[in-house]
């Protein structure tokens, strides 16, 4: 049993991963997160009350309010999912990717490092490796080449984790993962997006010409790996997490539109992204002959699941929609 702190525990991914944690181990978690509009404690509804669980709002760029939460925690090991993490933000304004992504990351560097914690696990992305053309992978020796200010930011964070295991002999761990998809995705990304958009009868909005390749992995997957990563991985080194799924966003798109049952009429061909990644595909053999980690969901299957999730929790995305799950936090932990 180990206390781990988990930063950006109220977002997606993170708050998928306070759930593994709690459900299938019998590790102490806090969740410190400064809720920024990507945080929704309603993702942790089930889990607030939980004798393991703590949250602590709290800003990761903040030294002095990292150093009361490391002071006060004394975290054995660190996950750090916390970042602004939508790639169309950072083209309109780059500043919060940097101080979070960066500089953020710096200070739970310097933290982890005084009070001596065992473990940093740095979550990180497949676009710090940049675009491919039609063929090839991302192995973890791929050269970093990251196009958007959001990768740039990313790509940083990875730069001074290294930084950390070579000059100061950190014990930390670099998981990157391709483009996740499931329950409580925020609906500015593309499923979620469309899911919602199409449930409301509204337009679709697809960039470019709709042929851009990710590689869909369903995030409990991704949690999945990330655990692995925590107990397993080896000390200084990188693992590349994918879901063997890929699919042009056309596809992804009327897949969606098929399993609710709506017409692809509702496609909107928009202005493409500025610099628009065309393809991201991951090679994950290192992570499967090393931890002995695989994906479980197929992608069809996942998404099938996942329309599911949307049509069964309504309320959830409309109270993101609306703004309403901001006052959350204020009813359930007082204005603090
Ligand atoms: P998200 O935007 O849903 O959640 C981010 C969380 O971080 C939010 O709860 C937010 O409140 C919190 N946060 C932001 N700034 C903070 C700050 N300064 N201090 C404390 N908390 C702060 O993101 P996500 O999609 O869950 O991604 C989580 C991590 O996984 C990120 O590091 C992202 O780069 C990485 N990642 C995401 C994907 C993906 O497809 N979503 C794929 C690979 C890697
Ligand atoms: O409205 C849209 N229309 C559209 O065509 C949106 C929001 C997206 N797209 C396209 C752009 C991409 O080709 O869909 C694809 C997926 O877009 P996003 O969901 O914004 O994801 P992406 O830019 O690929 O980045 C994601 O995967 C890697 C996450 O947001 C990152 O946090 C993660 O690191």
């Amino acid at each position: 049993m180990s206390k781990i702190l988990v930063t950006g525990g109220a977002g997606f991914i993170g708050s998928n991963f306070v759930r593994m944690l709690l459900q299938g181990s019998d590790h102490h978690v806090v969740n410190v997160d400064a809720l920024t509009y990507a945080g929704n404690l309603e993702n942790l509804v089930d889990c607030e009350r939980h004798e393991r669980y703590a949250f602590v709002k709290a800003d990761i760029a903040d030294a002095a309010a990292m150093d009361a939460v490391f002071a006060a925690r004394r975290p054995d090991v660190v996950v750090h999912f916390a970042a602004e993490s939508h790639v169309d933000r950072s083209v309109l304004d780059a500043t919060a990717f940097v101080r979070t992504n960066v500089i953020g990351t710096q200070v739970l560097l310097d933290k982890a490092r005084v009070f001596k914690t065992q473990r940093f696990v740095h979550v990180s992305t497949d676009e710090v490796y940049g675009s491919l053309g039609a063929s090839g992978y991302f192995t973890e020796e791929t050269p970093i080449q990251p196009n958007s200010p959001y990768s740039a930011s990313k790509a940083s964070s990875d730069l001074m984790v290294r930084a950390a295991v070579h000059t100061h002999h950190m014990d930390c761990v670099i998981t990157r993962c391709s483009n996740n998809y499931g329950p409580f995705q925020f609906p500015e990304k593309l499923i979620p997006l469309m899911i919602a958009n199409a449930m409301e009868g509204k337009k679709l909005p697809v960039y470019g010409d709709g042929k851009n390749v990710r590689d869909w992995i369903h995030v409990v997957d991704h949690c999945a790996g990330i655990k692995k990563a925590m107990e397993q991985g080896r000390a200084g080194e990188v693992y590349n997490f994918g879901g063997d799924a890929e699919r042009e966003n056309l596809f992804v798109v009327k897949e969606i539109l098929r399993l609710l049952g709506k017409g692809e009429d509702l496609i909107h061909y928009v202005k493409d992204r500025p610099g628009h990644d065309r393809r991201y595909a991951m090679d994950s053999s290192k992570a499967c002959a090393t931890l002995g980690w695989r994906p479980a969901h197929t992608f069809e299957g996942g998404l099938r699941e996942t329309v599911a999730w949307y049509q069964q929790n309504r309320q959830w995305w409309e109270r993101v929609r609306s703004g309403a799950y901001q006052d959350y936090y204020k009813q359930q932990y007082g204005a603090r």
